[in-house]
């Protein structure tokens, strides 16, 4: 048995986050499917873990406490076992601002239009064109960060380049053509020879 319990869906980047975390920072976890289409993260069992009733949750056995939002979780990890939250004070606040700034202005357009396409959200088509060009915003800015940078922050692999993974990784599926964006076809690439990186149906089968 692991310390860790990742509470999951085969299609959740977030829970997917936490899952490239905890292996990257070389621990394990045990996986649970949640299943969101039959709604098992609204039943009272799953809101005891996580009380915003969204994968993932995370439980530490040794804290004796369970966990909310992937960010949030992953800064935790980080916390713990002292590997990837930036070896400086000044990489340290650096990751946390790639983490708010990806919750502010690159997550929800990715997100938002993916999850449409999967059938989780509808919404107009105004809308859908107003997210596909703040994603497309979104994604010029990490372009432009990587310009002759292997990492989103330092030189080695932190938890900002989870998060950052975790959204682009999906331009794609929201509309998004990596020719534009070659900087971050290039981090991609590298991102996935790091040591850990498995893809999410390793981590959270169906
Ligand atoms: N900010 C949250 C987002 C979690 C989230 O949106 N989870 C989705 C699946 S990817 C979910 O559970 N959706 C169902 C709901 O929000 O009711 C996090 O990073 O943990």
């Amino acid at each position: 048995m692991s310390r860790f319990t990742l509470h999951g869906f085969h299609l959740s980047v977030p829970a997917y986050k936490v899952a490239l975390a905890i292996s990257m920072m070389g621990e394990s976890f045990d996986f649970k499917p949640t299943n969101l289409r039959a709604g098992e993260h609204k039943k009272p069992e799953f809101i005891a873990i996580n009380r915003f009733g969204q994968v993932p949750a995370l439980e530490d056995k040794v804290a004796g406490f369970s966990l909310c939002q992937s960010t949030a979780m992953m800064e935790y990890l980080a916390g713990v076992t002292g590997k990837m939250g930036g070896s400086s004070p000044e990489e340290k606040v650096r990751v946390r601002e790639w983490l708010y700034w990806s919750f502010d202005k690159l997550n929800a357009p990715i997100f938002r239009i993916r999850a449409q396409r999967f059938g989780f959200r509808s919404f107009s088509q105004s809308i859908a064109e107003m997210y596909v060009s703040e994603g497309a915003l979104a994604l010029d800015t990490v372009n432009k960060h990587l310009e002759g940078r292997a990492f989103m922050v330092g030189n080695s692999v932190t938890i900002a380049d989870i998060e950052i993974y975790g959204a682009v990784s999906c331009a794609a599926q929201a509309g998004h053509s990596f020719a534009t964006y070659p900087n971050i076809a290039a981090f991609i690439a590298n991102f996935e020879t790091q040591k850990g990186f498995k893809t999410a149906l390793a981590f959270m089968p169906v």
